[in-house]
């Protein structure tokens, strides 16, 4: 084929490749979603509707891109591991948006997301960047339930609430919450006070001696290596794995990630070796 005049623009294209063996986390955010909650009415400070659709759209994306081994969402953000289509994720949204809200979306109001890609060479900095969301989901909701309280139900203005709020710490919101609302904040709902994480589930073994981290199934003899993301497989491993993957159920569940627990009872997210899948019921 001929080179035309116009072919040199070929040589602005970079190939922007991500390192081998780091974690890759893709944090997706809505763009602008101050506004498009004001727009669709959100209420305040946590929607249920629209943090559902958020956990709709990310398992869908999860279910369509099999490298993707966990999400974690957020307010309008979510995380992931591994390339992540924002694309995916904003088809997603769109597609389900009737499912969640009576409103039909408005062509000048359309969502649109962000995404940024941040590689950790190590678990610890992926458990790290993993917590630094969750620690952020619990300070921004203790604050936003206060703040909103003192406006919905203590009449303040927003500026009346800054004020009262400035200078606190966590134990202060709490009391604020309890005295003047009677609002105990551990009991409000699990979604807004830890986010939502968002993986394939297989069978949970219980913690043993000789059981700790990675399961020896014959499924799954995926050995990667002691730590890290998944790295060289052969061929066959890697369809075995995509098909467990495949038959793997993608759930959600509003736990505690910083601790040990969470990643200890799930060895395959960080392993990348499945379990067993969950007997049918
Ligand atoms: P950006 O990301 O720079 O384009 O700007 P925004 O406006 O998306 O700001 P961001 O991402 O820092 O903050 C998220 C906004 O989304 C924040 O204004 C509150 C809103 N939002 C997220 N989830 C809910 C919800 O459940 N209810 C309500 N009312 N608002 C929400
Ligand atoms: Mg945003
Ligand atoms: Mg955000």
């Amino acid at each position: 084929m001929a080179n035309s005049k116009y072919e040199y623009v070929r040589a602005f294209e970079h190939d922007d490749n991500l390192l081998p063996n780091t974690w890759i986390v893709v944090r997706i955010d809505g763009r602008g979603f101050h506004r498009f909650s004001d727009r669709y009415k959100f209420q305040k400070p946590n929607d249920e509707r629209a943090l559902n659709l958020m956990n709709a759209a990310a398992c869908a994306v999860v279910r369509d891109l099999p490298d993707l081994i966990i999400a974690y969402g957020v307010s309008d953000e979510y995380s992931k591991l591994v390339t992540t289509i924002v694309s995916t994720f904003t088809a997603h949204y769109v597609y389900l948006w009737p499912s969640f809200f009576p409103t039909p979306l408005e062509p000048e109001f359309l969502p649109s997301f962000d995404g940024r890609a941040v590689q950790y060479p190590s678990v610890r900095n992926l458990r790290d960047y993993m917590s630094w969301r969750q620690a952020d989901c619990h300070i921004n909701n203790l604050y936003n339930t206060t703040f909103w309280s003192l406006i919905l139900r203590g009449g303040m203005s927003n500026t009346e609430a800054e004020n009262r709020l400035q200078g606190t710490v966590s134990g202060d919101k709490n009391e604020i919450l309890f005295s003047q609302f009677g609002i105990n904040y551990n009991n409000e709902p699990e979604m807004y006070k830890k986010g939502s994480v968002v993986f394939r589930d297989y069978e949970i073994k219980p913690q043993t001696e000789k059981n700790d981290g990675g399961t020896s199934s014959k499924e799954g003899d995926f050995d990667t290596g002691e730590e890290g993301p998944p790295s060289e497989m052969s061929k066959s491993q890697i369809a075995k794995l995509r098909k467990m993957q495949k038959k793997a159920t993608v759930v959600i569940r509003h736990v505690d990630i910083i601790k040990d627990e969470f990643w200890e009872q799930r060895p395959w997210i960080l392993s990348n070796k499945p379990g067993k899948l969950p007997a049918v019921d």
